[in-house]
């Protein structure tokens, strides 16, 4: 045996800055640095005082020591351009800010700072103070802060959760064919989590417009760097995912700023990815006002070496020092950044003897706690929606033939839908036909994806939050598990947290394997788990008719929407109008598909074939059985209208599921019931439901574990005799 050496081609460098590059710089840009390192600072100073106040609900992480890495990015930045940030973000936010409302060769010395600035940082600071004033009205505070008016898409608390999300804002970029980047800035302890490798992969292979910017603040709370990576220089990690590396000075704005400029140009000329660590140093501890090394994770002579490189004495210093501005100047420029912040804090409080306190008429309606969670439907406003009755001539289509038909119609009538997944591109219709032809007819938007679920996931969202409208496939319901932080934690909240400021039109289909012999990892009905989290819709169509109307309202929905596709009904043979993929099934309206006296019964997806035939069986008992498919299944969206309505004849109801008991919608539907309807019921609530156990593979044990046909017929016969 012997070795040979593998030398890949990275291109991956240490960028050192030199007095020339500084007097090489346009002074209005160094200029301008300095006042954005001056507000950041006065600010984050005034949050600290305020928090200490007891104005600030939460916990305050600031950038100081940091504030050079947003001041050196956002200076060549385009407003257009866009950032995305972490739970420590309100340096990221300033600058965007001032890149976003100062025009290009603005001069701080001499020119009048806009109104629109002062606002800016006031909106800022209501936020972080939970106030109506705030970017997102108060919701989100000073970890989830998002204003799509100067490019800020999102900051975000989950540790890496916010980059597959930025990663899909470069993606529409790129798709939009639009000349914009995206500035993904992370911590370094964000380096080690799956979500961020899953996303920096997806943006290697498809070339997206993003610079990754990790802040390298030597510390996450208070595990260095060292001990969590085993190295000290992260930018290695984009090596392996065919990115530019860039090892930066974060203290330095000019170091930062050239870094950035010239990553621009390397997305414009090689359309690749780059990745900047920016070294740096956070002087206070992971949150509040008191140094890192009280907690003795790091000693006082670190602090103090890092604190010689401070950007807000170091750098002005050496403006000084190469005669580029004035003491003066300088002065002139920290009393304009100081105004600003003094101006928001004005706004939002007032100042009783030493004490701030929150003016009257700032805090948030409480009334409108809620609003906001999913969209009041008004995307709906122009649809008339269709039910079977209101067409006369019919064609017989097979169930996944249907999802195909009705993606490739949106496709064909909407550019900005496209459709991602595993193999999705693949064997003429991905994994199970459902995409079947798609690919042939629109390469460019049918991807194939790495397995990487959470990552392409969560650039589906951030794609969506930037106005596109994707489809994704998840191969099997239990990997959404994998996938667990975007799907809930960011696609289905985000709307609400950001104060209703973002859309999130994402569709996600998943395939309930259950009865395959496929085992406890692939059988998952998530129905229940999606319904955990309210900003999620959820459709289980039991028919091709329904598939289609509820798909077109599913792609038109402004909230995400999962459309659950039970592998039983893809060979089945389904009724769907003639020549018709344009009609819409309203979302939150049930289907009484057979009438009946006796008991109510509710069910969905491939539960109602089973229902329908023990009903069929009980016909000769005397029994009338009314069947009601419930169709949208997400909680707030069950229509118990129609099952009030039912229950009053009936006076009895059972609800159907395929899906174990712990992972169904049957106690919550009971729950529910007993509280409306208490008055119409004659027997207690009956559920059925799979067994709470993984499913085995072998046969008999499998089929043991999930409701057939005996179990409902004899459910159904008790519920009716008022025998539970
Ligand atoms: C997934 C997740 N795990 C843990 C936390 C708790 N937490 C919040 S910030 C943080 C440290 C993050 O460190 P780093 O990414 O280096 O950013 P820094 O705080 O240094 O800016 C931790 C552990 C979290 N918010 N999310």
């Amino acid at each position: 045996m012997k070795f040979l050496k593998v030398t890949p081609e990275l291109d991956y460098k240490k960028i050192i800055v030199s007095q020339n590059d500084y007097e090489g710089t346009d002074s209005n840009l160094l200029a301008g640095m300095a006042f954005e390192i001056f507000l950041i600072r006065e600010f984050e100073n005034m949050l600290l005082t305020l928090a200490d106040g007891g104005c600030i609900h939460g916990p305050v992480h600031t950038s100081i020591g940091q504030e050079a890495c947003a001041a050196g990015a956002m200076s060549v930045l385009n407003p257009t351009d866009k950032i995305a940030s972490t739970h420590r973000a309100h340096h990221h936010y300033l600058a965007k800010l001032i890149g976003s409302y100062f025009s290009a060769g603005f001069n701080i010395l001499k020119d009048k700072i806009p109104e629109t600035l002062t606002e800016g940082v006031t909106q800022l600071l209501g936020e972080v103070m939970g106030l109506s004033v705030g970017c997102c009205g108060g919701r989100g505070g000073s970890m989830h802060l998002r204003n799509k008016e100067i490019g800020f898409i999102g900051s975000n608390a989950i540790v890496a959760g916010g980059v597959p999300l930025a990663t899909g804002a470069a993606f529409a970029s790129k798709f939009n064919k639009k000349k914009e980047v995206t500035v993904c800035f992370l911590g370094d302890g964000a380096v080690h989590q799956g979500a961020f490798h899953e996303a920096i992969n997806l943006a290697g292979i498809w070339e997206l417009p993003i610079i990754y910017v990790i802040e390298n603040n030597q510390y996450a709370v208070g595990t260095s760097v060292k001990a969590a990576a085993g190295m000290d220089d992260l930018a290695q990690k984009g090596s392996a995912y065919r990115c530019v590396s860039r090892i930066v000075d974060g203290m330095d704005p000019l170091a930062v700023m050239l870094a950035v400029n010239e990553a621009k140009e390397i997305i414009e000329k090689v359309k690749k990815p780059v990745l900047i660590e920016a070294k740096c140093y956070r002087f206070p501890h992971h949150a509040g006002p008191v140094s890192g090394s009280n907690f003795g994770y790091r000693t006082k002579e670190e602090e103090e070496k890092w604190r010689k490189k401070d950007p807000y004495t170091a750098y002005p210093d050496k403006l000084a020092e190469y005669n580029l501005l004035s003491d003066e100047q300088i002065e002139q420029i920290k009393e304009k950044s100081n105004g600003i912040v003094q101006a928001a804090v004005d706004h939002c409080t007032i100042l009783e003897g030493k004490n701030f306190i929150v003016k009257d008429g700032l805090w948030p309606d409480i009334k409108k706690v809620e609003d906001g969670l999913r969209s009041e439907g008004t995307e709906f406003n122009d649809i008339l929606f269709r039910e079977k009755e209101d067409f006369k001539t019919f064609e017989e289509i097979i169930y996944s033939d249907a999802i195909a038909a009705v993606t490739g119609r949106n496709m064909e009538k909407d550019n900005n839908v496209f459709v991602l997944g595993e193999e999705v591109a693949h064997f003429g219709g991905g994994p199970y036909g459902a995409t079947k032809g798609l690919f042939q007819k629109y390469p460019d938007r049918v991807l194939n994806t790495p397995i990487s679920e959470a990552g392409f996931t969560g650039l589906a969202g951030g794609a969506a939050m930037d106005g596109l409208y994707p489809v994704v496939e998840i191969m099997f319901a239990d990997f959404t598990l994998v996938a667990a932080d975007q799907l809930f934690n960011q696609i289905g909240k985000l709307r609400h947290m950001y104060g209703n400021t973002t859309h999130m039109p994402v569709v996600v289909r998943i395939r309930i394997a259950t009865g395959c012999g496929y085992g406890g990892q692939h059988s998952m009905d998530p129905v229940g788990l999606y319904s955990l989290f309210s900003g999620w819709r959820i459709i289980a169509p039991s028919n091709a008719f329904d598939y289609v109307g509820l798909f077109n309202s599913a792609i038109r929905s402004t909230d995400p929407v999962l459309l659950l596709e039970h592998n039983k009904l893809y060979p089945q043979k389904f009724d769907i109008p003639a020549g018709n993929l344009d009609y819409f099934v309203k979302m939150g309206k049930a289907n009484v598909i057979r009438s009946g006296s006796d008991v109510t019964v509710l069910s969905y997806s491939s539960g109602i074939k089973l229902c329908a035939e023990a009903a069929e069986e009980l016909v000769k008992e005397g029994i009338e059985t009314e069947i009601i498919d419930l169709r949208t299944v997400s909680p707030a969206d069950i229509d118990y209208e129609l099952i009030g309505q039912s229950l009053k004849k009936t006076g009895a109801i059972l609800v159907v599921e395929q899906a174990a008991k712990s992972l169904g919608i049957g106690k919550a539907i009971a729950y529910e019931c007993q509280m409306r309807f208490f008055d119409y019921l004659d027997s207690p609530i009956a559920l059925v439901n799979g067994l709470d156990i993984p499913p085995p593979v072998s046969k008999p044990l499998e089929e043991e574990c999930l409701p057939g046909i005996t179990q409902v017929r004899n459910m159904i016969f008790r519920v009716a005799r008022r025998q539970v």
